[in-house]
């Protein structure tokens, strides 16, 4: 069979302008709404570059089909969706897109820590529904400003949480992998000290099998009955269940989460629970900052098929 040559393989849109420039750019095979993807992946046995997404996810199997494959751009910064190991394997170099969303992830975080605490979400509804005028006035909530903010995982994210605590006057402390002697923030080397220390325990370490539940019934348990869960990271560094039974009993005092574990379920009695603020894992999703993330896959892509380099590998962050 005559296939035309492709470049790249797309298994994710970008959005529709940065589809078009790449496929202006490059000979494209665009797949990822195709539902006989993976039959037509066999005509692209010549491209050196996969683009994919933190939420299209790559396998080995899809990696196997791919014999010229050289590089895989992925949109989003999490990258436990992609098989890294297969891609090591065949020295296939991989890049995310770090940086550019580091500040809105940020952001939501603290619109979550400040929802919980303060209970914006609760009071919008009070207003809205007249218990303003019927109830009168509202319970009172946790201050914020000058309190203990605890970080787990100060990478980028967890940085720009960080430095935006400083603003409201809080004493920072951080868990992470290794301590980071070139930040000027407290390392706790254990997790349930850092919770049984901090009014706030703000979740920003990557996903993955690594971070599975580490923040568990102990450590939910250790932030306390005043304490603040905030998960900006993945659902899966949070059993759920033992959050949950914490929040119950009073145990927790409230959690503003924008990832649950199996996204898009929400766990049904999540609907009538107010100590819990939740967000549809919208962290990076602003306007500027998604097209920011397309631009550097694209900006990856282009580096990649004219240079040989990618522009953000993750690949030398993992030795
Ligand atoms: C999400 C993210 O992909 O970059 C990441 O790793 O989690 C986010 O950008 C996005 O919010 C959609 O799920």
């Amino acid at each position: 069979m005559n296939h035309p040559v492709y470049d790249v393989v797309q298994l994710a849109s970008l959005g529709k302008m940065f589809d078009d420039a790449l496929a202006t750019r490059f000979r494209v095979l665009p797949l990822w709404d195709d539902p006989h993807a993976m039959e037509h992946l066999a005509a692209a046995s010549a491209a050196k570059v996969v683009v994919t997404s933190v939420r299209r996810g790559l396998s080995r199997d899809i990696i196997s089909r791919l014999p010229a494959l050289r590089a895989v751009c992925s949109w989003g910064v999490g990258y436990e969706t992609l098989d890294v190991a297969a891609t090591q394997e065949r020295n296939i170099v991989v890049s995310n897109t770090p940086e550019v969303l580091d500040d809105c992830v940020a952001d939501l975080a603290w619109a979550l820590l400040l929802t919980a605490a303060r209970r914006t979400n609760i009071g919008d509804r009070y207003v809205k529904t007249g218990q303003w005028q019927t109830i009168g006035a509202f319970p009172l909530s946790t201050r914020v400003w000058g309190k203990r903010l605890g970080i787990l995982g100060m990478g980028r994210i967890g940085m720009a949480i960080a430095q935006r605590g400083k603003g409201f006057n809080m004493d920072v402390r951080y868990n992470n992998r290794r301590e980071r002697p070139d930040t000027p923030y407290t390392f706790e080397p254990v997790l349930q000290k850092l919770a049984e220390w901090a009014d706030f325990l703000v979740i920003a370490c990557p996903g993955g099998p690594q971070t599975h539940h580490i923040v568990n019934a102990a450590v939910i348990r250790a932030l306390g009955p005043k304490g603040i869960l905030v998960n900006i990271a993945r659902g899966s560094v949070v059993e759920q269940e033992a959050m949950v039974s914490a929040l119950q009993e009073g145990l927790l005092g409230g959690a503003g989460l924008d990832v649950l574990e199996n996204e898009p379920t929400v766990p049904a009695l999540f609907m009538h629970m107010d100590q819990i603020a939740l967000m549809p894992h919208v962290g990076s999703a602003t306007h500027e900052t998604r097209q920011d993330m397309s631009q550097l896959v694209l900006d990856n892509v282009e580096s990649f098929l004219t240079t040989g380099r990618l522009r953000t590998p993750i690949n030398e962050r993992l030795a």
